[in-house]
């Protein structure tokens, strides 16, 4: 029976002196749950788990595109497409594009994630010379002004190595490597980091019938067995981000369950990222039909999710997130202090 070992995470100023820290960040813990397939949850002291997932669950993260990740960052959207879910249409335009990466910028972003292809339910997939022809010339029109490092939303090879070299510094790809044969070869040469995002069936067809045998645990075997081609291909470990894709093939309840039991993906070693930004499941607990309405919504999942460790969260609203970050930051600490991300954001 395969076992899996989930931290329960704390924030609590009052830590015991036995606790363990989750991976290097601000969260510790002192008990673990475990989870299995044929057996009920279990809860365990720390020093019952077995040492080579002790070691993964506590090892300080190495910095993602030069960013610590002992503090919670943001990364923030840019879609520049005609019919992203939520900004779609908005930022077609290079000068649009241009502006609002400024902005998001200037908000306290530390990370910038330009798309050029809607993965929204339904979406059709755009031509590899079209998707470059959005997204290549606003990376470039960014280089050399201090922004955030950028990072390019893709499933396609062609359009990441346009990415890369236009400036970009990061490889985000919702298929994780299944998409496209030759992105694996193009996220090892050029070193770059990369997220694998779980995701089940195409955007096309994903929110059609969604089906798991228990959607926490073959999200977390999706991800381990996408690590591990990664790896095979020449991907450094280090290089490599993970993402249970909410929603991306999924119903409001697997996204529940994923998000009720994050934590459990610190057990893949390597730093976690979360997008519910104005996702629809939010619209519909949250009573806003409109996607720009969901903002409240997504914050709170954006500080719940930082409250089990996740590291890197992708989201429309960079201010608020930064404000939200900064109190929630304050008030677990009982004072304010260091910024919770990129220094300049005051
Ligand atoms: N969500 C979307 C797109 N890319 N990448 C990662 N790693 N994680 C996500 O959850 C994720 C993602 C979908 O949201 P959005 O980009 O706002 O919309 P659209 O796909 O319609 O452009």
């Amino acid at each position: 029976m395969t076992l899996y070992y989930r931290p329960i995470p704390m924030t609590d100023p009052a830590r015991p002196a036995d606790s363990q820290l989750l991976a290097g960040g601000w969260c510790w813990f002192d008990r673990v749950e475990v989870l299995a397939r044929e057996a009920a949850p279990e809860i365990i002291g720390w020093e019952e788990t077995p040492a080579e997932v002790l070691a993964r669950l506590t090892a300080p993260r190495p910095p993602v595109v030069g960013l610590d990740m002992d503090r919670p960052r943001l990364m923030g959207i840019l879609n520049v497409t005609p019919d992203s879910f939520s900004d779609g249409g908005l930022y077609l335009a290079p000068e649009a594009a241009l502006a609002r990466a400024r902005r998001m910028a200037g908000e306290g972003a530390d990370l910038l994630d330009i798309g050029g292809e809607s993965t929204r339910p339904g979406a059709a997939l755009v031509p590899e010379a079209e998707e470059i022809a959005r997204t290549a010339p606003v990376i470039a029109g960014l280089q050399g002004q201090g922004l955030p490092p950028i990072s390019i939303d893709t499933r396609k090879a062609g359009v990441a190595r346009a990415a890369l070299d236009a400036g970009a510094a990061m490889l985000n790809d919702v298929s994780a490597l299944s998409f496209d044969p030759g992105m694996a070869a193009c996220a090892a040469t050029s070193g770059v980091p990369i997220c694998l995002m779980h995701a089940q069936g195409d955007p096309e067809t994903m929110q059609a019938a969604p089906r798991y045998d228990d959607v926490l645990l073959d999200v977390y075997d999706h991800l381990a067995a996408r690590i591990a081609v990664a790896e095979a291909a020449g991907i450094a470990r280090k290089n490599i981000v993970v993402d249970p894709g909410i929603g991306f093939g999924k119903t409001q309840e697997h996204n529940l369950a994923l998000l009720a039991r994050l934590s459990l993906f610190h057990g893949l070693g390597v730093p976690v990222l979360l997008g519910v930004s104005r996702k629809r499941f939010i619209g519909v607990i949250g009573d806003a039909p409109e996607p720009a309405d969901r903002m409240p919504g997504s914050l709170a999942l954006a500080l719940g999710a930082v409250a089990q460790g996740v590291q890197i969260l992708r989201v429309h609203d960079i201010l608020p997130s930064r404000q939200g970050l900064a109190l929630w930051q304050a008030a677990i600490r009982g004072q304010a202090g260091q910024a919770t991300g990129r220094e300049s954001a005051g």
